[in-house]
Parts: C-alpha cells; structure tokens; sequence
C-alpha cells in the first residue's frame, strides 16, 4: 500500500494511549497506524513531536451580529485562519436566530458568509431565540434531520432569553428529535435588576459587568436549567461554566442519574474579576459573560477538568476588537459597562493555555488533554470517529505540537482579527507547530500553507450522548 503521507516518528497521543508510531494518510483519510509503513509521496518528520488529533473548538462565535453599532472581529477567513494557527482542525460556531426570523433562512445566512471563506472543518450549532411553534414544530426538526443535530438557548440577554415555558418547549423538541440542547445559564431578571442599581449608583465602569451578574446568578440558572431537563428527562450541556457552585449543580443533578454535561473555558482558569478593574476601558478587555471570578472558582474549574464534570474545554471565542468604538470602546453617548460587547478572543491560545498549565504542569493527561479539546467535542456533537481520533478511518486531523517549546503568549503571535489577546504574556510550554485537515497542511512549521475554502462544511450525526435516561417513557 503507498500513501500520500507519512507522519514518521512522532509520538501518536489518543484519548486512551499514548504510542510510538507512525501514521499513514491517503485521500484525507487516515489509512495506517504502525512501523516501516512503506512508501509515500511525502513523508513529514516528526521525531520529538507529538503527533495529536486535531484540536475540535466547539463553543465559538464568527461574524455574528451583535447589537447596533457592534462588529465581531471574525469573519469565517480570520477565524478559522486562527484556529488553525492554534492548533484546530474544526470549529462549531452557532447560526443564531433573532426574534421573527426562519430558522432555515438563517441557516442559509450562516452558510453564505462561511462558504469558501474556512481554513479548516466547520459545523453549525443553532441558536434559538424565536421558540414559535413554526419553529419548533417544523423548522427546528427538519434541521435536526438535515444534520443540525445541537442548539443553544439563552435564559438572559434582551431579544434572545427564553422563558421557562419556552425552554420546556425547546427541550421537548430536543428529546423527540434527538438534538442536545446548550444552555446559556444566567438569571435574566436578577442581572437586570443589578445592572439597573449599579447604575443608579453611578457604578458603570468596566469591572462592574462582574458585579451585575455574580456566581448566585450563574448558580440559580444552572439549577433550573437542570430541573427543567429533569423534568423532560432530556440530557444538556451547560456551557461556560465558571465557579464551583454552578459546577455542584451540575455534580449533584448527575448523581440523580441525570445526563448534565459541561463546558469550562480558558477565562475560568486563567483570568479573575481583577482583570476588568484596568484603568478607563483597559477592563472592558475581559468582559465576557459568565464573567470571570476568583481564585476559588479558577481552582474548581480545575478540579472540574480533572473530575470529569467538564468533559469539554472550548474557548467560547467570541472577538471584538478593542480599540474600535465598534468593539470594546463605548459608541458616543453610551457609558455603562452594559453596552461593552460580551466575549472575548481565545480559539488560537485555548490548546496552548490547556497543554501548558493542564499536561506541561502535571494537572492533567496529555490522554485526559486530547478528550477535553477534541474526541469530547467529536463524541458529544455527532462527528465522532470520522473526527477527534486518531485512528484508521478517520479524517486525518492532525496537530503536530512541540511539548518542549516556550512561548509567550502575545498578540503579535496571533492570526485572528482582534487587536488584543485577553491571555497577553502568560508563558506556555508545549505549542501547536503544523496542523492538517483532511491530509492536507493548513499551517506548516508555522507558517500559512493551507487555501481560502479549503475547509469543509460538515454535517452531523445525532449524539449518542442526547438518548434520555428513559427513552421509552412518553413525555405526560
Ligand atoms: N455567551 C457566549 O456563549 N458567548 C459570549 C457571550 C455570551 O454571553
Ligand atoms: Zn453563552
Ligand atoms: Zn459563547
């Protein structure tokens, strides 16, 4: 058997093993796993590396609309441009509906601004912000068919928060048509009722969006979030978690034999609340919501990590450029740091933060690294072994990484469209050299190799993991 390429002598690092060996590709696909794998058009060095499954980002936002007068620093070209640089071989960004759209025409929108614009693989998740019975009865099901096999809800955020009833309905459909549903936990009214007093207080600088939305918030949602699940007897995953008190609602619902999954995020471990009290707007850089915490909450987003209660690690990359009156700094006339764009950029730094502070540091497995940044992703969202894997019959997604490197994190590395990196001069050990997509090299030793449109569209199955406790049991 000849192939394309062979990746020779590199250290292969799976969810479960850890191996010598080397991987043959043909046709994008991985074909072997062994020695002295014969012949092939190229053979690509890599003694001392390890050779991993390509990083899966799937909690990001690209080219999403944001308020008025608000731009998002990625297009579908920047994005994935940095997500490759960073080490990634798929992103799952959202399609997001506003109120009185179809689902399907947004769906459309979503692939007209990515279509010939990706570096690497991507899939959509949707967002639900419009829980009509059009869209639920009949939009919302055919998409799930048509391999749009995940959704976000939001209980906060004017225009996009759900009521209790409509997250019923929602989890319903979810359970009938077998999607997973992605929570967005934060109490709506209570950070309305906070951000008014804060402001009233003449309280509007950047370091009070943390103020306006503490851990109860975070915790109270996440509970019923859980209990509204329970009720449906529907498995979710609640997204972005920040602190340990939302973590033990997510612990104390799984001993109940409930499905509750969960996300951490770079911020929860590597930032504080400290970070937003920067001078004038120098805080507005970390805003992101759940915001940031404290040391506490950063030790238990380990501990969640290393405990299994967060089986995925995305970077929830949602950009804005700072020094822009369209991104960070206020537009004329607004003063509060209600109007400061929620979201920070993290798809390029999430791999080289987890393998530094996670593997090099001894926190965790490079085994325990892989599930957390990709097979996890690959397993909950429907793309499981055909990604995440490094297998025959999977898609050769590949990073290649250097564990021994230093570096320093610096926006001057990074590849996105953002003017800053919230993560500016944490030094990492262990960085993302090359990266390959379907047997091609996107990012080489560095450097920009992969074409414009060449990554694909990919269509999703359902999860195995969005079967109910009770899947026999009708819905009263
Ligand atoms: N939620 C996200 O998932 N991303 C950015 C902002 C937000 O509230
Ligand atoms: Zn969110
Ligand atoms: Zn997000």
């Amino acid at each position: 058997m000849s192939f394309d390429t062979i990746i020779r002598g590199g250290t292969v690092a799976t969810a479960s093993d850890t191996f010598a060996c080397d991987v043959g590709i043909r046709d994008g696909k991985i074909t072997a796993l062994g020695a002295d794998l014969g012949a092939a058009t190229e053979i690509v060095d890599a003694s001392g590396l390890l050779v991993l499954p390509g990083g899966i980002d799937s909690h990001v936002h690209i080219a999403q609309p944001s308020g008025p007068g608000i731009v998002m620093a990625d297009d579908f070209a920047s994005a994935t441009r940095s997500a490759a640089f960073g080490g990634n071989t798929m992103v799952l960004p959202f399609a997001m509906q506003q109120k009185g759209e179809s689902l399907r025409e947004v769906v459309k929108q979503y692939h007209a601004k990515a279509e010939g614009q990706c570096y690497i693989d991507v899939s959509f998740h949707l967002i639900i912000a419009d829980a009509s019975d059009a869209v639920l009865g009949q939009e919302l099901p055919a998409l799930v068919n048509d391999g749009y096999t995940s959704f976000k809800v939001f209980m906060t955020y004017e225009g996009l928060a759900l009521s209790d009833m409509e997250m019923l309905k929602v989890m319903t459909v979810a359970r009938e048509t077998g999607a997973l549903v992605m929570v967005h936990a934060e109490n709506y009214d209570a950070i309305r009722f906070l951000t008014d007093r804060l402001e009233q207080a003449g309280k509007t600088e950047p370091k009070y969006h943390a103020a306006s939305r503490p851990i109860p918030v975070e915790r109270e949602a996440t509970h019923r979030a859980i209990s509204l699940a329970e009720l449906i007897d529907v498995p979710i995953m609640i997204v972005h978690v920040s602190n340990r008190e939302a973590m033990e609602e997510i612990a104390r619902g799984r001993s109940r034999g409930l499905k509750i999954y969960g996300e951490t995020c770079p911020q929860y471990l590597m930032l504080t609340e400290k970070d937003l009290e920067g001078l004038n707007m120098e805080g507005a850089k970390y805003v992101c919501s759940p915001p940031p915490r404290d040391k506490d909450s950063q030790a238990a987003c380990w501990q969640g990590l290393q405990q299994g209660i967060f089986s995925l690690f995305s970077s929830d990359h949602c950009p804005f450029r700072y020094d822009d009156p369209q991104g960070k700094l206020l537009p004329k006339g607004k003063t509060s740091f209600r109007w400061v764009p929620n979201g920070i950029p993290g798809v390029e730094t999430r791999l080289p933060i987890l393998f530094s502070e996670g593997v090099s540091k001894g926190r965790i497995t490079l085994n325990e690294f892989v599930a957390l940044t990709s097979t996890n992703h690959a397993k909950t969202y429907g793309l499981y072994p055909k990604k995440g894997t490094i297998a025959v019959g999977a898609d050769a997604d590949i990073a290649i990484w250097d564990p021994k490197r230093k570096e320093t994190i610096s926006q001057s590395l990074m590849h996105g469209g953002t003017d800053y990196t919230p993560f500016e001069g944490i030094a990492v050990t262990g960085w993302p050299v090359s990266t390959m997509v379907r047997g091609k090299f996107v990012v080489r030793d560095g450097k920009l190799t992969g074409k414009l449109g060449g990554g694909d569209y990919i269509s999703r199955d359902k999860s195995e993991l969005a079967k109910p406790v009770h899947p026999e049991a009708r819905i009263s």
